[in-house]
């Protein structure tokens, strides 16, 4: 028999076209029901017009920047912590133990940017996971996140990073497809949820990105850098060609309640056991959740 997802393929489990993720409808009703009850729990401040702006922004092309917000002595202190730990490599992570230092001056740098992102979702909101991050020159495979893919995500899924130097093209900016790219993308077919899908559709994006190199957006920044993104738009890390990057990678999602500062320490020092919540009020991970 014909399967009608093979003719429609929008209509499959693994059609990434219709939601954004391969995930499935039950997975995006759960979290959509999610974020309108934190919608209803949540008590907006004074109107700001510039974080609604950046908001839409990001509703619209699934990424802006923020603007430097990460202090100078933070920097500093993640220099000399990744010094200390010697190791170099295209992707070091500070170990989980050595990151609670930071919950601090990472909460304070949310707290500044909370009212762009409260105006994205319509919602208080919560780390999953903190990372933080080196990256130096080296080789690496396509089928890493140095290869084009989503993340695959539910929707409510969101990025944060914090540049703690300054990044550029050459050092490693994040790049990525704006929503109407990305999203032509995955109508077309991209895959990337295996390393061999990942693999096999590397040539795709890079065929469209030949035909229109300035579709692709490379955010760079100063030193403190904040930049917001949609991690099931069409992206990939790149290994800095001189020079190195060091950042903090923060998964975010919406919450009940106010961000608190213990949050931010969970979600810097407990394992990092999966990419995001199996139930989104079930936060297993790094959050908080007076409910
Ligand atoms: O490091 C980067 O610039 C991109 C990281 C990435 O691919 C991801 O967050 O999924």
């Amino acid at each position: 028999m014909v399967q009608l997802s093979s003719l429609f393929p929008s209509l499959s489990k693994k059609s990434t076209s219709l939601y954004g993720h391969s995930l499935g409808k039950g997975v995006q009703a759960s979290w959509d029901s999610y974020m309108q009850e934190c919608q209803a729990a949540y008590v907006a401040g004074k109107a700001d017009p510039t974080a609604a702006k950046t908001a839409a922004e990001i509703h619209e092309l699934g990424m802006a920047n923020l603007g430097i917000h990460g202090k100078p002595a933070t920097g500093k202190k993640v220099a000399q912590a990744f010094t200390k730990l010697g190791q170099s490599g295209t992707g070091v992570y500070l170990p989980r133990e050595e990151c609670g230092v930071f919950a601090k001056d990472i909460y304070d740098v949310l707290e500044t940017v909370s009212p762009v992102v409260e105006a994205y979702y319509g919602s208080y909101f919560q780390p999953y996971w903190i990372s933080l991050q080196q990256n130096q020159p080296g080789t690496v495979e396509a089928s890493s996140s140095f290869g084009w893919h989503i993340d695959d995500n539910p929707r409510q899924l969101m990025k944060i990073f914090i540049y703690w130097n300054d990044v550029a093209e050459s050092n490693g900016a994040f790049r990525a497809f704006t929503y109407p790219v990305s999203k032509e993308l995955l109508a077309a077919g991209f895959k990337s949820w295996s390393e061999k899908l990942r693999t096999e559709h590397q040539e795709m994006v890079n065929t469209r990105l030949a035909e229109r190199p300035s579709d692709l957006k490379v955010l760079e920044g100063k030193a403190g850098t904040v930049l917001m993104f949609d991690n099931n738009l069409v992206h990939k890390g790149t290994p800095p060609r001189e020079g190195m990057r060091q950042l903090a990678q923060i998964e975010i999602y919406p919450s009940m309640t106010k961000l608190v500062p213990g949050q931010v320490e969970l979600a810097l020092t407990r394992p990092m056991v999966r990419d995001y919540p199996a139930d989104p009020r079930v936060n297993d991970l790094s959050g908080i959740q007076l409910l």
